[in-house]
């Protein structure tokens, strides 16, 4: 197995070098990690879940799902799912208390039209949302504005050229089906949703279309701030918790709002730290550090949820 242990820390991967991470853990661990194609984005890339357990067999268990790239230029999100799955997948005796009636199923890339179309030249670096074309001269949507939730009411641009598109209508792109069809098919027992963006620090929680709390808003503080305050006291960095709604601005049709309506009791957005000239390039001396971070807060709201 080309890709053994953690992968990706280093540089930035490609998406097939995504897909051949997984596949081969696959191979390698074929009792307890599954790879399973889910669907294809707009330019016929083949997008797969990887679904970590301990591998007693059991069906049916809580879930956690937790996914990363849906804008492309967010290259140190994808970086630190992947990291998510290496730790997963490999020390999973180290884990075996987030396995045991968890399994995590992890969408490692939603836009991978994107992520390969900003590893294209540097030209296109910055490029944030699918590549399916709107018009003669405007291509793609924003796919976190993209969700069936209050689609379109605030924080999006009715101009098909802005980054903040939200989409001819709700749920257009290939890409965000595929994520909705994932939540709806583990809301019965899906406990925790985890999306991951740069940049900002933050720890973000539903709503989003408004700055008004869900009445458990309290559950969504307490696990966000387990994160949080996990990943102060590992490396001192602060990342900030608080409703998408009021701690940025309103944003609807975000993948978080809709992960919670559909039954996600808890449900985050985790913006990752700035780095490099454009905030959302830091460079692959940083990645293992960032990801490793991140993975701190990670494994502590997990830890949380499971102890609810
Ligand atoms: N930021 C998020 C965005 O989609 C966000 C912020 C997410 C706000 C979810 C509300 C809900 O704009 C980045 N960096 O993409
Ligand atoms: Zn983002």
């Amino acid at each position: 197995y080309p890709y053994k242990g953690h992968a990706g820390t280093d540089r930035y991967y490609t998406f097939d070098e995504i897909n051949r991470y997984i596949e081969d853990l696959a191979q390698q661990y074929p009792s307890r990690v599954f790879v399973k194609t889910v669907g294809k984005s707009y330019e016929g890339r083949t997008m797969k879940t990887i679904r970590i357990t301990n591998g007693d067999g059991r069906a049916k268990k809580n879930v956690i799902l937790m996914d990363g790239g849906i804008h492309a230029r967010e290259w140190i999100a994808h970086a630190a799912v992947l990291y998510a799955i290496g730790e997963l997948s490999n020390n999973y005796q180290k884990h075996a208390q987030l396995l045991q009636d968890y399994d995590w199923v992890i969408l490692p890339v939603v836009n991978p039209d994107g992520y390969e179309f900003t590893q294209l030249s540097a030209d296109n670096r910055f490029w944030r949302k699918t590549r399916q074309p709107i018009n003669e001269s405007c291509i793609g949507t924003d796919g976190n504005r993209n969700f069936d939730f209050h689609w379109n009411e605030t924080g999006a641009y009715w101009d098909p050229c802005s980054t903040i598109y939200p989409g001819p209508k709700a749920f257009s792109e290939p890409e965000t089906i595929v994520v909705r069809d994932l939540i709806q098919s583990l809301a019965g027992r899906g406990k925790m949703y985890l999306t991951l963006h740069s940049y900002g620090q933050y720890i973000l929680y539903p709503y989003g279309y408004t700055n008004a709390l869900p009445v458990t808003w309290r559950d969504l503080e307490e696990v966000a701030r387990a994160g949080a305050n996990a990943i102060m006291e590992a490396t001192g960095t602060r990342y900030k918790v608080g409703c998408s709604g009021s701690s940025i601005y309103p944003i609807a049709g975000a993948s978080d709002d809709y992960a919670f309506n559909a039954g996600f009791p808890i449900s985050f957005t985790m913006e990752l730290p700035p780095g490099g000239a454009n905030k959302f390039d830091p460079p692959a001396s940083d990645i293992d550090r960032l990801v490793k971070e991140a993975w701190v807060g990670i494994e502590a709201m997990a830890r949380k949820v499971i102890q609810k």
